[in-house]
């Protein structure tokens, strides 16, 4: 079954891998065994037959036929590669938490499914996954895809579905005991029926209203305030943004960047910040959670581009922001104007 848009040039390189290395090795083999039975010593005194001296012309053709059969194949196979790893621009991301034994997907709308993901035909869709527990693999045969889902890191695939229907989902990583079960349906629909399926599936709230929620239950509301003058930054704006950090290196603040600060809150240091404040959520928060609050923090963005005035205001704690905690760098602010 192909379904998605880079199975039909899959299943092209695959077979011709597949007929050249056939052809040009059963070639092979017939030459071996034609010679030894041809060329075999056919009378007792026969004597050896003359030297041949060597053939440029052929040696040239035996070198340069196959290297640019070889590199033919391993230029098609780099460039479907890239075509497989990045996922395009209009994709629209879609989370994956695996965990023994289940796949959970959530989407930015809220509506969530366990086991199940439907998809519009001819939509590309960006997969983020992270695993709960163990080491999973997210594979969809019809699809040609598949990604390691890991504790701890994100990892991503993305896939554009051609064909409307229901393909398996499977885990290809031996996950425990129940492993062979942890399998599921991804849907592919056609617009309409994809609407009409996004009507009754309804969620409660999006994901961003849900990682409001969390904000202010778990406390992140007490350190960053919406006016500058907390604790911890204002994490309006700070979404896709270039964070200054205390060693002095830069980092996107993106999913990953966000997830770590939660789990491993020392790992970096916002520049200006005081790097023992910051609680570890490791033990508070799944990684659903983690997303949730996520995607609540990417939906304050973006910070409107008002002239900077950091640095004149002191925060509640009679430190002025601006200035720099001994040994820290003088404060830059990705999410400038914001007081
Ligand atoms: C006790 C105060 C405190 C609490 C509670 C707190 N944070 Fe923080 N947070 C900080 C401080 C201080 C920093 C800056 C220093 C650093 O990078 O460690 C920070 C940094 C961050 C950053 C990086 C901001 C940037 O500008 O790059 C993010 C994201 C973040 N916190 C999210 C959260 C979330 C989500 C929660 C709730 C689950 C939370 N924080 C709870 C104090 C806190
Ligand atoms: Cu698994």
């Amino acid at each position: 079954m192909t379904a998605s848009s880079v199975a039909a040039e899959y299943n092209w390189l695959f077979w011709i891998l597949v007929v050249v290395c056939g052809v040009v090795s059963t070639g092979i083999a017939f030459v071996v065994l034609y010679s030894a039975w041809y060329f075999r010593r056919k009378r007792d005194n026969e004597l050896p037959p003359p030297s041949i001296s060597n053939s440029v012309k052929m040696e040239a053709a035996w070198t340069l036929i196959p290297l640019f059969l070889f590199m033919g194949m391993f230029a098609w196979g780099a460039k479907l590669y890239f075509d497989i790893e990045r996922p395009p621009d209009d994709a629209e991301q879609i989370y994956v938490v695996a965990k023994q034994w289940m796949w959970k997907t959530q989407r930015p709308d809220g509506i969530r499914e366990i086991n199940e993901l439907h998809v519009p035909v001819g939509q590309s869709v960006k997969l983020l996954m992270i695993s709960q527990d163990v080491v999973h693999s997210f594979y969809v045969p019809a699809f040609r895809i598949k990604q390691d889902v890991l504790p701890g890191r994100y990892t991503s695939i993305w896939f554009r579905a051609i064909k409307p229907g229901k393909y398996h989902l499977f885990c290809a990583e031996y996950c425990g005991t129940n492993h062979s079960q942890m399998i599921g349906w991804i849907y592919a629909m056609e617009q309409p029926q994809y609407q009409a399926w996004l009507q009754q599936g309804a969620a409660e709230g999006s994901l961003a209203s849900d990682g409001e929620k969390l904000f202010h239950q778990g406390g992140c509301a007490n350190c960053h305030h919406f006016d500058g003058h907390g604790p911890g930054p204002d994490l309006r704006g700070l979404y896709g943004t270039t964070v200054e950090l205390a060693d002095g290196t830069t980092t996107v603040a993106d999913d990953v960047y966000i997830r770590r600060k939660l789990m491993d809150p020392r790992a970096t240091t916002v520049r200006g910040f005081d790097k023992n404040v910051m609680p570890n959520f490791s033990k508070l928060v799944t990684e659903e959670d983690a997303i949730q609050l996520i995607a609540y923090i990417r939906s304050l963005g973006p910070a409107p581009t008002a002239p900077s005035s950091i640095g004149t205001a002191p925060d509640s704690y009679g430190k002025q922001p601006g200035i720099a905690y001994p040994g820290a760098g003088p404060i830059v602010n990705h999410t400038p104007g914001m007081q």
